[in-house]
């Protein structure tokens, strides 16, 4: 399986979508620091994103990987990241809207895709951790970088 490395908003589904993608029992945990799960996905904790001093963290540990993923919920109003931020990864940005369970309208969808290509997702995908839908989508293009 490819690296990746996620990053979003403390709440946005990054632990849960790991859990997911590696086929792991999901169970709810605060990622407090990087971590690799399964050699393959590097959680990062949502606090990265939320500051830019933090930044630079997150671009030193994307190094390792081979896409990164950028999360955000369907459910959530705030957007946090910034126009064209893909670039000072240097890797593939993809775009996951999660929780498409909780708010599925298509104008809320396509307000949040809007927002992932602006900052740079070469591609979106929309997934439910919680039904699993979408997430077989998003591997395989992952698989085929
Ligand atoms: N309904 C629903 N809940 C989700 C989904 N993904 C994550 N959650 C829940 O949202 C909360 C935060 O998820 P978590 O994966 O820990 O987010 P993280 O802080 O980005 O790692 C937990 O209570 C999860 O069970 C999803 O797709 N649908
Ligand atoms: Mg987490």
């Amino acid at each position: 399986m490819k690296k990746i490395i996620l990053v979003g908003k403390s709440g946005s589904g990054k632990t849960s979508l790991c859990q997911r993608m590696l086929h792991e029992e999901l169970n709810y945990k605060k990622t407090q620091a990087i971590e690799v799960l399964g050699g393959t996905a590097i959680d990062t904790p949502g606090e990265y994103l939320e500051h830019r001093q933090f930044y630079k963290a997150l671009v030193v540990t994307a190094v390792d990987a081979d896409a990164v993923l950028l999360l955000h919920a369907a459910n959530d109003t705030e957007f946090v990241f910034s126009p064209r931020m893909s670039g000072m990864f240097n890797r593939p940005v993809i775009g996951v809207v999660t929780k498409t369970d909780l708010d599925s309208r298509p104008e809320r969808l396509s307000q949040v895709e809007y927002a992932l290509r602006y900052a740079g997702a070469q591609a979106v995908f929309f997934v439910s951790n919680r039904t699993g839908e979408g997430i077989d989508s998003l591997k395989e293009y992952i698989e085929k970088l």
